[in-house]
């Protein structure tokens, strides 16, 4: 039980939407309690008797804290987490909780802000190009588009990002831990064909801003979270990027990567989204992280691989869960 503070008992953070009961002459009257007792319409040059429904400080921390640390209370043992919330990242965590609503998926992002790099086109331009069948996504997610025969427009590269990851939070399943890194892998001894000894069993976390001060901070412990499928998605190189695959070498689970090679549209997006697979057991890897590991061109300001990446990572996890899951009923 938490310490009792000096504010008013603990007030567990109500519904906005109820009523109260309230005496009116006499009568009991019910009254809406969620400030909403009039239509917005209504507000407009009514501004001078405005004011909030009243609230204490600590209810909002409270309302804050109490969510955040159930989420990681809950959210310690999952079963798919996915490492990157960008395009190809949120398009697997949209695939995975349609598909599988009985799933408990986890997406860790480094950012503040997610959506890696789909927030503008190329060159800083807004409008996103995704080459068909790519558009079949879009219209999974209802994102308007201007078909242009083999290819289509998103007006503004944020309207993607931005539904889908709408979509992927609203989801009941879906827990979304941003301004958090990955910096390092669970890791299970395996005699699995293809482990070379080693099976992913997990990711080790840290609030992002104590990850990039490790070298000018004393020893800053991470946290874990327990999952038997990894998708990891962290796109290619750079300061955060190709997390996973750049660890597997540091842990010489692989000999080499083989590095992002030069921008070729039509090689680059049919390989990323053919490859898309489990590269360690326990762990896929999607997305341009892949184009490290596999010496994949790049393709430059098109998004369509990402989309789709995102998809069959999601299926293959699924795959993946499946079976770990029927080998230890068994
Ligand atoms: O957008 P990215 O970087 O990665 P993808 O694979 O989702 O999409 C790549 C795409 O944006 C392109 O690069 C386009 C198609 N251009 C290609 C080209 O040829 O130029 O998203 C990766 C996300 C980011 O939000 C990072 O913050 C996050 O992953 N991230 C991490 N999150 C948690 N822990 C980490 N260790 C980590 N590293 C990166």
């Amino acid at each position: 039980m938490a310490p009792s503070a000096i504010s008013p008992a603990q007030q567990h953070a109500q519904l906005a939407v109820g009523v109260k009961k309230v005496k009116d002459a006499g009568a009991t009257v019910e009254e809406r309690t969620d400030g909403l007792t009039k239509p917005l319409s209504e507000m407009l040059g009514s501004w001078d008797d405005f004011t909030f429904a009243p609230i204490r400080e600590s209810t909002v921390s409270r309302a804050m804290t109490r969510r955040y640390f159930a989420d990681l209370d809950a959210h310690a043992e999952t079963d798919i987490v996915i490492v990157g919330a960008g395009s190809c990242g949120l398009s697997a965590a949209y695939t995975l909780g349609t598909l599988r609503p009985d799933l408990k998926i986890t997406i860790i992002e480094a950012g503040v802000a997610p959506g890696g790099g789909a927030w503008l086109g190329g060159q800083l331009f807004s409008a996103m190009v995704m080459r068909k069948p790519a558009d079949v996504f879009l219209r999974e997610i209802g994102v308007p588009f201007d078909d242009e025969g083999d290819y289509v427009v998103v007006k503004h590269a944020a309207l993607f990002t931005s539904t889908v990851l709408s979509r992927v939070l609203a989801m009941d399943n879906v827990k979304m831990f941003n301004a958090t890194t990955v910096e390092d892998l669970i890791t299970r001894p395996s005699d699995e064909e293809g482990a070379a000894g080693v099976r992913i069993a997990g990711v080790v976390t840290n609030w992002t801003l104590v990850s990039m001060h490790h070298d000018d901070q004393s020893c800053m412990d991470p946290n874990t979270i327990n999952a038997p499928v990894i998708i990891s998605t962290t796109g290619h190189d750079g300061p955060f990027g190709a997390f996973s695959v750049k660890r597997l070498v540091s842990m010489k689970r692989l000999e080499q990567l083989e590095g992002m090679r030069g921008l070729d549209m039509q090689r680059a997006e049919d390989a990323i989204v053919k490859n898309t697979r489990e590269i360690v057991p326990g762990l896929i890897v999607g997305g341009m992280e892949l184009s490290e590991i596999d010496g994949a061109n790049r393709m430059g300001p098109t998004f369509g691989a990402m989309a789709l990446s995102g998809v069959k990572a999601a299926e293959e996890a699924i795959r993946v869960f499946d079976l770990r899951k029927k080998q230890n009923d068994a």
